[in-house]
This record gives C-alpha cells, structure tokens and sequence, in this order.
C-alpha cells in the first residue's frame, strides 16, 4: 500500500500524523453538509465524484459521512480543521471559504487522481491517511494577476485558471482587462472599446531571434455575460475577481477606438490603431472633462459586474511627454495650481479615488500612483520593488506586495537558450520559494498593511494557455506556499523539503493537465 500523501501544498500550519487506518471512500460514502455548507459541499461532490465515480451521496445509510460543518470560534476567517480517521472525515472551516480550503485539502489527501475529471484508476476505494490538520493563511490577500491584454486568453481558459487558483488556496484574481494592445471587456455604452479596442491586425509572438517569431491578427473579448459568469465561477470557489482598467497610461487601444480621448491637440489621435509592439507608450489619456465622464461610464459598467472592495486603476507607465506638450493639459494644471505632471497624474486617480469611495469601493493602483502624491484611499500594487509598498505602508495605507524582481512570472525560469521567454531576470522556482513579502523594515504596526502579496503574469510573449501554463507553473506552487503557509525567514526556508513534497504535487498537475515546467528532462516542445 502507498504511504499516505500528506504532502499538502502549502503546506499547512501543523499535520499531526493518527495512529489507525485511515478513511476508505466508498460506494457507500456520503458527503453531509451541516449548516451554511451546502454550496462548499456540492462543489466537493462534484469534483471528487467526478474523479472517483462514487455517487457521495448525504442520504446513503448509515455508511460511514465526510462531514462539513462552520465552526466560526475556529480562528481567522479563513481557518479550517479536518480529522481524519477510520469512521469518519471532518472538515470544518471558521467560515464557508475556510471550509473550502479545507475541502481542497481534502482532495489533495486523496491522492493524484482525485484532480481528474472521469475515474481513471481501477479502485473502489480511495483512502484518506488518519490525519489531524489545522491550518489558516498567513495572508488575505494571496492574488495571482493575469494580463489578458496583450494575449487574449478565452473565457474556458480562464475558468480553468481559477480552478487551478483555488487548488493552491489562492482568493484574489487581479484581472488586467485593459491595456495599449487590446481592451477585452464589453462596455455597453461605448461599444468601440471592443468593436474596435479589442482587435489588431498584426502581433508579434515569440521572440524576434526565434524560429517562433510571426506576425498574425490578435484579439477577443469578453461580453458582460462572460464576465458575469467568471466573477460567480470564481465566487464559487472563494475568489474575488479585482478588475484593473488602467489608466491614464497604457491606453492605445481605447484611444484608437475614441480618439477624442487622446491628447489631440499634440498628435492626431485619429490615425492611432491598438499597438502591435511591446514597451512603454506614449499615447496617454488627455485629462479633461470628457476623459473622465468616459471612464466615469467605464467604471459605472465596471462596478455593476464586479462586486469586489477594490478596483484597479492600473496607473503605471504613464509617459508624461504628451502632457507637457499639450496646452489643455497645461491650462489643467495652472487651473488646479498643480506643480507638476506628476501632480496632475495624482489628481486624476485621486478624482477616480473619491469617486470609487462615494460608491463605497477602494481603489487600488501600481505603485507609480505614489508620485505627486498618493490620493486618500488608495492602496498600492508595489511592483518596481518594495519601496513603494514601504513609503505607502509608512503613510497608512494598503499595500500588495508583487515586487518585479521576485514574482513575475513571465520572467524565465532557468537561464539557457531553451527558455521559451526571453523578458526579465531568470526566477527560478527556489527564488519564488524565498521570497518574503513583508520587507524587514517595516515596524509590526506598519506591516499591518501589507494585505499580503500577489504572482504577476504579464503576456507579451505568451500566445495561449500552454505558455501561460509553462511560466505559471510549478512556480505559482512556491508562491502560493509563501502566501498562505507560516514559512520561517528566507534562509531558513527549508526548499529541498519543498522540492519533496513538489513529487506529489507535480503527479496533481498532471491529472489537471497542468504544462508545467518539468524539473528535470526534455521541456515539453523539445
Ligand atoms: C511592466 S508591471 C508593466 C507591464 C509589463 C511588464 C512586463 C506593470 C505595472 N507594468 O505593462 O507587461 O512590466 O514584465
């Protein structure tokens, strides 16, 4: 008999091994749900009975139960308790999420083939090893942001990357719905944004040193249905959806479609198409009054599909050459007695700040949003390293560590020529494995408002769901440790016990499907 996989990735806060047998999942098993569990449950029966073909079925006799139940005094609220032993499985959570991360756990304790869709292994039984687990996140905030501007990636692939969230316990999916290179989200009142923003005749894939290099039409959207039906799949499964509409740089494909948006009195707007390169552009929103009526729709149509606390703003990258050229944004500046273009950059997201607020939602932006003053409610995305997050922490405000340096995922994974992504600095899997999201040089009190950390995976060289696979994984099951598990300071992070425990997981992704990057021999095109 195989020894019992308790190899649970993250790694929960304390696995204490029981003496007996374990639980035996059978015909006869039923899945019960106590009070307020019934949605976890349903999902629980779904996927493991998917896998196992056992019906799970509450109402069968007096077999022995999986029991799920809401037990709130269990801790912070994403908590959750599962005991294991021969007579019975019982998992509680603080609440429904902690509840649902119990029952991933559960899954996980099943074994590799509970992660498939339809009963693969010859077996009746499927063994749960005696198991007593306590566990809670270290962070609230455990998001994995997706670009799915620069490639468009179909509604069923981002079903499938929630999924594949949820099976690491992460809860927020940062959805970069808008950038230079495309705009992917239906908004009613001003159609172009998809009619014309969300195509381009030409793109680039691979890298111009590569066989793979081609030029070809690029685009895809999501109608508002798509989009509702992604926010309740994730909501299903724990996940708060964080639209980003960035603004008011990286907006070509919007001004392409409205040129009016642009700043028409530097350059003529009406001759720009959505960008078919990569980098920094220097077609950024003109900040008028009719720029920010637009968005005000944008966001309007935004908030009715995302129900989520915060909304991103984007607010990076925004070359200032246009405003400082541009008599209307000028006079905008003498108007409001601003020093600078980066005041005026502050003023604008502070104008969609207060307007977030007095819809009771929180803005949240790149950490560029700090220059020329952070507006009042803002919490920050910091990317270009720490500093952002520790001078807006210092201030009181939110932050959401995503340093560049340590968790972007589209930079390579292993140096050498047969690393698909030429972007970025080589981050191996042992480098995400250390890192720490809460710098040492924040006091307790300001470490507080670190809301916790996120995994970044920007698109420009990622062409469909099999690259995002390769660049996503096993990568995001290090990141996901960092952000759930009570890890120890980064020297002492014991990553070849990790590297251990990776052999079961690795045997999940393949059930899921999963192209990861193997550890060891061919990569997956060779
Ligand atoms: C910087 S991170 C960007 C993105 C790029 C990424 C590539 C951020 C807020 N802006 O537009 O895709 O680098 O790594």
């Amino acid at each position: 008999m195989t020894p019992p996989n308790t190899d649970v990735i993250p790694a929960p806060l304390s696995v204490e091994a029981g003496d007996g047998p374990g639980f035996l999942l059978d015909t006869g098993t039923g899945i019960e749900a106590g009070p307020g569990t019934e949605r976890v449950a349903r999902w629980l029966r779904a996927t493991v009975g998917a896998a196992t073909g056992l019906p799970l079925d509450p109402h069968t006799g007096a077999a022995p139960r999986v029991r799920l139940g809401v037990l709130p005094a269990l801790g912070g609220p994403e908590a959750y308790r599962l005991t294991a032993d021969a007579d019975r499985v019982l998992i509680e959570g603080a609440s429904p999420a902690g509840l649902f991360w119990g029952a991933q756990t559960f899954r996980q304790l099943l074994g590799p083939d509970a992660f498939r869709r339809a009963p693969v292994a010859r077996r009746q039984e499927w063994e749960v090893p005696a198991v007593t687990i306590h566990d809670a996140p270290r962070f609230r905030w455990r998001g994995l942001m997706l670009d799915v501007a620069r490639h468009f990636m179909p509604k069923e692939g981002v079903l499938r990357y929630l999924d594949l969230m949820a099976a690491h316990k992460l809860n927020v999916f940062h959805f970069h719905l808008t950038d230079d290179q495309g705009w992917r989200i239906q908004i009613e009142r001003h159609p172009r944004l998809t009619e014309i923003g969300s195509w381009r005749a030409r793109t680039k894939t691979g890298h111009r040193s590569s066989p793979l290099w081609e030029e070809k039409p690029h685009g895809g959207y999501y109608t508002q249905d798509d989009i509702r039906e992604i926010v309740a799949y994730a909501a299903e499964r724990h996940i708060t959806v964080v639209p980003e509409i960035d603004v008011p740089g990286h907006s070509q494909a919007a001004i392409a479609a409205y040129p009016e948006l642009g700043n028409t009195d530097v350059i003529d707007t009406s001759a720009l198409s959505v960008w078919d390169t990569w980098g920094i552009n220097p077609n950024v929103l003109a900040p008028t009054d009719n720029t920010l009526r637009f968005y005000e729709g944008v966001f309007e149509e935004v908030l009715e599909l995302f129900p989520s606390e915060f909304v991103h703003v984007g607010g990076d990258e925004c070359p200032k050459d246009q405003w400082r050229r541009s008599e209307t944004a000028q006079a905008r500046i003498r108007q409001l007695g601003l020093a600078d273009e980066d005041e005026l950059q502050s003023w604008f997201i502070g104008h969609f700040d207060a307007w977030l607020a007095a819809r009771g939602r929180r803005l949240i932006g790149w950490d560029e949003i700090l220059e020329g003053g952070l507006a009042k409610g803002a919490a920050v995305s910091s990317w270009r390293g720490y500093a952002g997050g520790i001078a807006a922490a210092r201030a009181g405000h939110d932050v959401v560590m995503c340093p560049e340096q340590q968790v972007y995922l589209d930079h390579r994974q292993a140096p050498g020529p047969d690393e698909p992504v030429p972007i970025g600095w080589v981050r191996t899997l042992e480098d995400v494995y250390r890192f720490e999201p809460v710098p040492p040089e924040l006091t307790p009190e300001e470490a507080r408002h670190v809301l916790g950390t996120q995994a970044n995976v920007w698109t420009e060289v990622m062409e469909d769901h099999a690259r995002v696979d390769y660049q996503t994984f096993p990568r995001l099951a290090a990141f996901a440790e960092v952000a759930w598990s009570a890890l120890p300071a980064p020297a002492e992070r014991d990553f070849a016990g990790f590297e251990r425990r990776m052999t079961a997981h690795y045997r999940r992704l393949d059930a899921l499907g999963v192209a990861y990057r193997p550890p060891a021999g061919p990569l997956p095109w060779q």
